[in-house]
Parts: C-alpha cells; structure tokens; sequence
C-alpha cells in the first residue's frame, strides 16, 4: 500500500495533464448516500422505477418526492476532505476534473474546470419540451413548494436536470470527459464504474498512454484495468496522497 501510494504520488507530483473522475464515494463522508453498496439508494429503489425518463413520464410526481428528498438530504451536507484536496488540485494548470455527482459538492468546494456528466440536482429543465426550458435554470429551493415544480417559460412540467439511463448526456458534458482522458495521469476515486459512458473514460486515458489510478473502498471492474488501485476511503487517501505528492522524493 505504501509503495503504491509513494507510485501514485510521484506520478501526481510530475503530471503536467491531471484528470480526476469522481463518483458517489466522495461525496459519501459528506453524508450524501451511495447508490449502490451496502447503504446505496439502489438497495431501497429500483432504478428502472426513478431513475429513467419513462418512470418521470408514468408518475412525475413520485419521481420528484424522491429528488425533493435527495436535495433535502444534499442541502445539509458540506464537502468533505476528499473535495478539499481535489479543488486545491483543479488549481493546477493542467488539471481537469470529471464528475458523475449531482451534489455540486465539488463546486461548492471551489473546484474549477469541473464536467459534471450527469448533470445537477439543481437545475430542472423543461419536461414538455418549450425551446427557451431547454436550457437549465438553477432552482435551490428547500423545500420546492409544489411537486412537480413548472417551467417558467411555459408552465410545462420541470423535470431535474440530470441524465437517466438511457438518455444521452449533454455534448458538451460529453465531450469535455472524453476530452480529458488525453491525460498523464488519470485518477478515478469513489465510483463503481459500472454506468457508462463514465465507466469507459479510464479506458481511453490509458489507451492515450495516461498513468491510470482508482481510489475506491472496494474492487471494481476498473481494478485489474489500473496501473494503481488503492483501497481506502477517499476523504483519507487523498489528503494523504496531496502532503506525498508536496514532499521532494527521497534518494
Ligand atoms: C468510496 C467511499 C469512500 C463509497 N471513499 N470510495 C455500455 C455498456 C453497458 C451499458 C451501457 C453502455 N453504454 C450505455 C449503457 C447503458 C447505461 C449503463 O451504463 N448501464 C449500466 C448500469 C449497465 N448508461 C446510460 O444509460 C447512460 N446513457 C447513455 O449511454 O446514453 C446513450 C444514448 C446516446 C444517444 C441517445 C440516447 C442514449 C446514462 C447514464 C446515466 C446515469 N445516471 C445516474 C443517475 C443520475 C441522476 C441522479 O443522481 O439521480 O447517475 S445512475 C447513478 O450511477 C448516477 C451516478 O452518477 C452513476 C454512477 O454511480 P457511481 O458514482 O459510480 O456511484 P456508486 O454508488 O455506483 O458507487 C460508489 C462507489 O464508491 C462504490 O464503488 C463504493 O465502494 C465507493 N465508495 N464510499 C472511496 N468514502
């Protein structure tokens, strides 16, 4: 563990291109649940039944009460460690920072050059379709007063601006990610890797010749795929690995 921390650090210490991708698991020490493992969302819900633009269009309402609570939940949360590290980093000329998190952790941390994939649980979009609510608009409310929330545009429904399965991610989300993965080192930390096309990104970086890493409670599908693979939790390691990566190596 040692000797790969030491790796990862010197690596980090001379990357001129940093990538990080993160996912739930760095958002969890701040107390924003998972969705999968043990205490994940997916352990109660079926996502097939709130997490696809078919079950908004069954029943927008029961959709909402489940984002309403996320948000709930999120709004009481602060970043953690782990966003601490990651935005002193995104500073860096050079680095980029790729999230599948909805939280907006990460920038309330002060992380720059930020992709967030999937979206943001708050900003809502047009659900009917009217061209000016097809760009997001920020709504921070807590609670929202009425579910489902309307478009201010055209008094449609709003549906959260985030990516369901089964939908495609913004263009320029997207091709800010796949953008990214022209790296040299390639950090993934605090996701299952398991929904694409994050999942992919660590992939490409290392077909782009980058040094792949993975910081991550558990295995993964990405572990045998990394030069790297850390078990521990994020909000440790990378306070660890950023007074590592400081310190001039040793002889
Ligand atoms: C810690 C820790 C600590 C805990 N420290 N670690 C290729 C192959 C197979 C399938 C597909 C494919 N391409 C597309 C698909 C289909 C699908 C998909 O990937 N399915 C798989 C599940 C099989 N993908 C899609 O549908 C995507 N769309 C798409 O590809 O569209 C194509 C298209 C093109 C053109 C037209 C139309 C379509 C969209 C995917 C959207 C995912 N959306 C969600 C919900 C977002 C909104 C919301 O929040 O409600 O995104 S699902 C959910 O999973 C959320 C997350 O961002 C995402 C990833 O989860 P993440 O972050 O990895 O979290 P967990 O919980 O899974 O893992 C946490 C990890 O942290 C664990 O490993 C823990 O061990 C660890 N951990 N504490 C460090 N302290």
């Amino acid at each position: 563990m040692t000797a790969r921390l030491a790796a990862l650090a010197s690596r980090l210490g001379r990357a001129e291109r940093l990538t990080i991708l993160t996912g739930a698991g760095v958002s969890a020490a701040s107390g924003v649940p998972t969705f999968r493992g043990a205490a994940g969302l997916w352990r109660q819900y079926r996502p097939e039944d709130l997490a696809t633009p078919e079950a908004f269009g069954r029943d927008p309402r029961l959709v909402w009460e489940w984002y309403a609570g996320r948000r709930e939940t999120i709004a009481a949360c602060a970043p953690n460690a782990a966003h601490v590290v990651i935005a002193a980093w995104s500073g860096r000329p050079g680095c980029r920072v790729v999230t599948q998190n909805v939280d907006d952790l990460h920038l309330r941390a002060g992380t720059r050059n930020l992709v967030r994939m999937h979206g943001s649980i708050w900003e809502l979009t047009c659900w009917d379709g009217c061209a000016a609510g097809s760009d997001p608009w920020r709504d921070e409310r807590v609670p929202l007063p009425d579910l489902p929330p309307r478009c201010p545009h055209c008094g449609g429904v709003a549906r959260p601006a985030v990516v369901w399965f089964g939908e495609a991610l913004r263009p320029a989300q997207l091709r800010g990610a796949v953008q990214a993965t022209a790296c040299d080192v390639f950090l993934a930390v605090g996701t299952s890797a398991l929904v694409y096309p994050a999942a992919g990104l660590v992939h490409e970086a290392r077909a782009h010749g980058a040094f792949t890493a993975e910081i991550n409670l558990e295995e993964t599908p990405a572990s045998d795929a990394v030069d790297v693979a850390i078990h521990g939790a994020a909000e440790d390691i990378l306070p660890h690995l950023s007074r590592l990566a400081r310190q001039p190596p040793a002889d």
